[in-house]
């Protein structure tokens, strides 16, 4: 993938149509306090040395860890989250995912629904879980997520709550298996590493004017290594599609693409090729950090994993040697199960999978690769063995595996190799958004939407330009519908008119429910996205790009909802400090 995103004229989002008050569905929120059960986590952030990929570098630590611990709550629950920055910058942490219905000033965009937590202050942020499923927190304060700042979070589902096991196995021994795996189910949050602070790669960036897409490692629960692959093996991997953008020069010794490919739509104005650092297009220097391993008790016949990106700009691909594996539920909300061999995931989502522990005792490796051009991998392991505490178990410990299902570029090994398809799943239960044809139309002339309490609202998000990556847009508050995509020019008043002429492009009837979804890149051709939500939630809220030097750049938009209902700042909250 090429991140050439014009950050002068970013004006990638544009809103269509706007339908009047319609009542439907109503989610009941629960105001906070009302609940019972409060979890109190707190959050120490601090500025340290550390080597999560074996090279040291000054990153975030959260309670001296890289990422974070994981904040497990019981849906309904209430949690009040203290973050007591000691960093050097100010900061704020926003709750991927968590709807905050009746909390919107806990969303933690600074300038938006907050002030940034300055140095050496605290600030207590109180929510509700009121959806069950997987998610994360991070900082959404300049890129400092790309610092390691995040951290998961688990809302275990209520009891009434249908789980969608038995489509996958009518073995009621197995269904319970699950249902057990499923209560123990464990983060493996993805992300995307760099030599570089934030800071430095966005003064890079500004002072060379071209996007950096590359990276130095990849991680798993903030363990990882740092390859330097044989030119030759780099040559012999890029892909004939890739070697005809290249233009007779060969990947860099990160296996990325030259900074010439970066600019060669010319959409950057003057490039600064001197301005570009060690480490961010090329230099590579390996060095070895640690490995995640999973040790797995066989005799559970199923494991858990929530799959989390909290990568900066990679989307990404994961498989586990030898294994298929059920995806169950996506962006926290089930799905009907899906059974693949590798998963391509986008930054900012999560995919929560079952996996049957059904081969021999060994150890079988995870791997994670970019999904796009550069070649850059972790591998973590799955290993079958008993004892934790047998030495032998722990480490290195990658059996030899004559079957992994990609290779490092992420290309399939067989004909047989499964892959995920991000527009394919089907939401479990069912859940049917309402037809709409009663519509006024708003513009986008301020970049902010408005709306009032209640509305049913479309946005449709075009990628306008050719040669464009593909973009994961993210949306704050509460889930939308992903009602529609396709490539070419959207050039319809409405989804309701978009339907009439191109009707396979849209899915009233069982779309998903997303808090993240992609926009395609424009390789082969302009692309859009259509997604509809209820306003239900009255408060200031976001939208963006979920990779970060494009959110960086200014690819956001704010949405103010249900401004005919905003909530008063409650006294706890005016204390929070
Ligand atoms: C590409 O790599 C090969 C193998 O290392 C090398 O012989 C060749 O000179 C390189 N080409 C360029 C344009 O750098
Ligand atoms: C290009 O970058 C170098 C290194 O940062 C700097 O010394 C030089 O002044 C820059 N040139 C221009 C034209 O900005
Ligand atoms: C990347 O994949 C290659 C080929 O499978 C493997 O040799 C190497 O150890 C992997 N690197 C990391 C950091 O996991
Ligand atoms: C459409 O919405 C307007 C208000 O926005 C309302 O006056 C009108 O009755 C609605 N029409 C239908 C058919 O629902
Ligand atoms: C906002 O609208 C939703 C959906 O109609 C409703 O459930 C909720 O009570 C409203 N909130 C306020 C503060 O009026
Ligand atoms: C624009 O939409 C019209 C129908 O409204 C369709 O006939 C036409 O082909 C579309 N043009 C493009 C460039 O997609
Ligand atoms: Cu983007």
């Amino acid at each position: 993938m090429i991140c050439n995103v014009s950050f002068r004229s970013m004006k990638l989002l544009t809103i269509l149509s706007f339908f009047s008050l319609l009542d439907f569905g109503n989610a009941r929120i629960i105001p906070f306090g009302e609940t019972p059960n409060f979890l109190q986590f707190e959050l120490t952030l601090t500025w340290e040395d550390a080597a999560p990929d074996g090279t040291v570098r000054k990153a975030i630590l959260m309670n001296n860890q890289l990422p974070g611990p994981t904040l497990r709550l019981k849906q309904h629950e209430s949690v009040q989250f203290l973050v007591r920055n000691l960093l050097p910058v100010s900061t704020a942490i926003h709750f991927h995912g968590i709807d905050q219905l009746g909390t919107p000033w806990s969303d933690g965009v600074p300038g938006l629904s907050q002030r940034a937590i300055q140095p050496g202050e605290s600030f207590m942020y109180r929510w509700t879980a009121n959806s069950y499923g997987s998610y994360f927190y991070h900082a959404h304060s300049r890129g400092q997520l790309m610092d390691g700042l995040f951290g998961a979070i688990y809302v275990e589902p209520s009891n009434i709550q249908e789980r969608p096991f038995k489509l996958i196995s009518s073995d009621e021994s197995k269904v319970e298996a699950m249902l057990q795996a499923e209560r123990q189910t464990r983060p493996l949050i993805l992300s995307d590493w760099r030599h570089l602070t934030s800071e430095q790669v966005w003064e890079a960036e500004v002072a060379s004017g071209l996007d950096a897409p590359c990276v130095n490692s990849l991680l798993i629960n903030g363990k990882g290594s740092v390859n330097c692959f044989d030119q030759n093996f780099i040559n012999q991997m890029t892909s004939p599609a890739v070697k005809a953008l290249l233009q007779g020069n060969n990947l860099t010794d990160i296996a990325c693409p030259p900074p010439f490919i970066t600019n060669l739509e010319g959409s950057y104005g003057p490039v600064n090729y001197s301005a570009i650092p060690f480490g961010l297009f090329s230099g590579c220097r390996a060095s070895q950090g640690r490995t995640e391993v999973f040790n797995i008790d066989p005799s559970e016949k199923y494991v858990s994993w929530d799959i989390i990106s909290a990568s900066g700009t990679k989307f990404m691909i994961f498989s586990i040697d030898q294994h298929s594996m059920w995806i169950y539920a996506i962006d926290g909300h089930y799905i009907d199960p899906s059974q693949v061999d590798a998963i391509k995931i986008a930054t900012g989502s999560r995919y929560s999978v079952l996996v049957e522990l059904n081969k021999p005792a060994n150890s079988y490796a995870m791997r994670v690769v970019d999904a796009g051009i550069q070649i850059v991998n972790a591998t973590a392991v799955l290993s079958y063995k008993r004892n934790p505490l047998d030495p032998t178990t722990l480490g290195d410990m990658i059996a030899p595996s004559e079957t992994p299902h990609i290779d490092v570029t992420g290309a399939a090994t067989s004909d047989s190799v499964e892959f995920s398809n991000e527009f394919g799943f089907v939401p479990y239960p069912d859940c049917k958004p309402p037809l709409l044809f009663n519509r006024t139309a708003i513009t986008d002339s301020d970049l902010r939407i408005i709306t009032r309490n209640g509305t049913w609202v479309d946005i449709i998000i075009t990628n306008p330009l050719l040669g464009q990556p593909t973009h994961a847009i993210h949306k704050h508050s509460n889930k939308f519908y992903v009602i529609g995509h396709g490539f070419g020019d959207w050039n319809y008043t409405s989804v309701a008119e978009a339907m009439e002429f191109i009707p396979d492009n849209f899915d009233l009837l069982s779309p998903q429910l997303r808090d993240t979804f992609v926009v395609e890149g424009t390789r082969a051709g302009r692309s859009w996205l259509a997604i509809r939500y209820q306003v239900v939630n009255p408060g200031a809220f976001i939208i963006h790009c979920h990779i970060q030097p494009h959110l960086s750049g200014g690819m956001a938009m704010a949405i103010l909802d249900g401004v005919d209902a905003w909530p008063q700042l409650p006294p706890y909250q005016l204390t929070a400090r």
